[in-house]
């Protein structure tokens, strides 16, 4: 976000102290905060967390007899070090607005934090934060590459120099998975029993994806306490939605006139919210189907929906409409031809590859996500949506890509979005010379491979750990040719080419 000084210095700043003098219209926590335990650590407090996980356990604190479910936050970054400082000051409260397409705003409190870790500094008390038998939950928005797994064959990548590090340093982590592994041995060598590991990541299977790439970490380490895990830790799949953009200096501004009080660090969200947890805990768990989330038995196919639907459609206006020059999602949803691109890409090449939901009507499902992107109030940068794109796309968009190919389907819309991100990456800028802002792990690694297809059109695709072997699909590489062609000729529009394919 930007962080900025003190919009106002004439307002107090949010805390504990300042909640009464909040107008009557803000929600604030009710309840005991200084009665609360943290049940639940979470490790990665961005935006989505406070919008999602935090918001649910806010309303969970209101009734009675949960004062054992609140949150402890852990940053293993050290980009987090300016975060501690704003929760810190602010008695880890902060405002979270609530933006409905129509105009309404619900302003909210959230108090569910009461600490805050940040781990460069104090990584034993992070890691007796996790041993603390308070502790029965350890939850994760560690985003899709936090799990550090190969993209294209999905297992344990043991190159990364920092898991290196941490095998041989686990007194001394970096990663998520060492800060937990060293918890862990620690909690079985002193009979204890260990906490339930929840991923709130976008990513299919989360909890399934968590076990194996924490075992495939363990196994190597101590085969022994692997077993243990293996036996006694549960890793419940989630699917989460809600979207949550980055925030700006305006929201910063709009919380200081809306509440009353500085908040340095606000978060603004969509009305919509869904959590569908499976029902599988080392340690009890928190009563979050009393505050609308959903425990089933299976979530693999909400998960899917959510991710090849949203997270996905997300991708492709993304990628598209930073090419066109658009700045925000609900611009490009509102153009009726990326609309009807959107739409056409979710009936023809997502839809036939989704299990039929009992309650589910995946018409309406579409109809909504089309409103929630539309919403004119969320004002969600493509920046944002398309940060990282290495490690969202080969979930998203290529798994469906692959499906389709299987079962003998057209691939075309999806096909252009690749060929999209490959101008992406080698130009960076939009169709008008404007330059757009790069975020990828891999952005250098996309740039190299993207910057030879006027040599060789296929050249983005030999990125084989993000494409596996989509370069020797005929089909898919001869309609891929045809997509690089059109975007890399002379004067090229990319509406006029998104079109041609509908
Ligand atoms: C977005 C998600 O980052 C992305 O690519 O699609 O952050 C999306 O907004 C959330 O998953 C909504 O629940």
């Amino acid at each position: 976000m930007q962080h900025t000084q003190q919009s106002n210095v004439k307002l107090n700043t949010l805390n504990q102290q300042s909640l009464p003098t909040l107008p009557a219209d803000v929600d604030v926590p009710n309840y005991d905060r200084s009665s609360l335990t943290a049940g639940i650590v979470h490790i990665g407090v961005g935006g989505f967390h406070r919008a999602h996980q935090a918001m649910y356990v806010n309303e969970l604190l209101k009734k009675p007899g949960s004062e054992s479910w609140a949150i402890c936050g852990v940053g293993l970054l050290e980009a987090n070090r300016g975060l501690r400082d704003v929760l810190v000051k602010q008695d880890y409260l902060y405002s979270l607005t609530v933006r409905h397409p129509n105009g309404q705003i619900d302003h909210q409190v959230i108090g569910s934090m009461i600490d805050f870790l940040f781990a460069p500094e104090n990584k034993k008390q992070v890691i007796d934060k996790l041993v603390n038998p308070d502790t029965k939950i350890v939850s994760l928005t560690i985003t899709e590459g936090g799990y550090n797994f190969n993209p294209a064959t999905g297992e344990f990548d043991f190159t990364n120099p920092e898991i290196i590090h941490d095998m041989a340093n686990l007194q001394d982590p970096i990663t998520a998975f060492g800060y937990i592994t060293a918890a862990l041995i620690q909690r079985k060598a002193l009979g204890m029993k260990p906490f339930t590991i929840q991923s709130c990541d976008n990513i299919q299977h989360n909890g399934d994806m968590t076990r194996k790439m924490l075992l495939a970490f363990v196994s190597k380490i101590d085969a022994e306490l692997g077993q243990w895990i293996a036996a006694n830790v549960a890793f419940p799949n989630a699917m989460v939605d809600r979207i949550t953009p980055v925030t700006t200096k305006a929201d910063i501004e709009y919380v200081a006139n809306a509440y009353n009080v500085n908040d340095e660090w606000p978060i603004t969200c969509e009305a919509f919210t869904q959590w569908v947890i499976e029902d599988n805990f080392s340690d009890g768990r928190p009563a979050l189907d009393t505050v609308g989330a959903q425990f089933v038995s299976d979530v693999t196919p909400f998960e899917k929906m959510k991710i090849r639907l949203l997270n996905a459609g997300h991708s492709v206006l993304g990628l598209l409409g930073s090419i066109n020059g658009f700045a925000t999602i609900d611009e490009s949803v509102t153009d009726p031809l990326f609309a009807a691109y959107l739409r056409k890409f979710m009936d023809d090449e997502v839809t036939p590859l989704l299990d039929q939901l009992d309650g589910i009507d995946l018409t309406q499902y579409k109809d909504t996500l089309i409103e929630r992107f539309a919403n004119p109030n969320i004002k969600d940068s493509l920046a944002r949506i398309c940060l990282e794109s290495s490690a969202k796309l080969p979930k998203f968009l290529i798994a469906s890509i692959n499906e389709n190919i299987a079962q003998g389907r057209d691939t075309s819309l999806a096909t252009l979005v690749i060929a999209a991100w490959c101008l992406y990456s080698d130009k960076r800028v939009d169709q008008q010379g404007n330059k757009l802002d790069i975020n990828d792990q891999m952005a250098a690694q996309l740039h190299d491979y993207a910057s030879k297809t006027e040599q060789d059109p296929l050249a983005f695709l030999q990125i084989t750990d993000l494409f596996g072997e989509l370069n020797n699909q005929a089909n898919f590489c001869k309609d891929y040719r045809q997509a690089i062609a059109a975007l890399y000729a002379p004067g090229s529009d990319i509406k006029t080419i998104m079109q041609a394919r509908l």
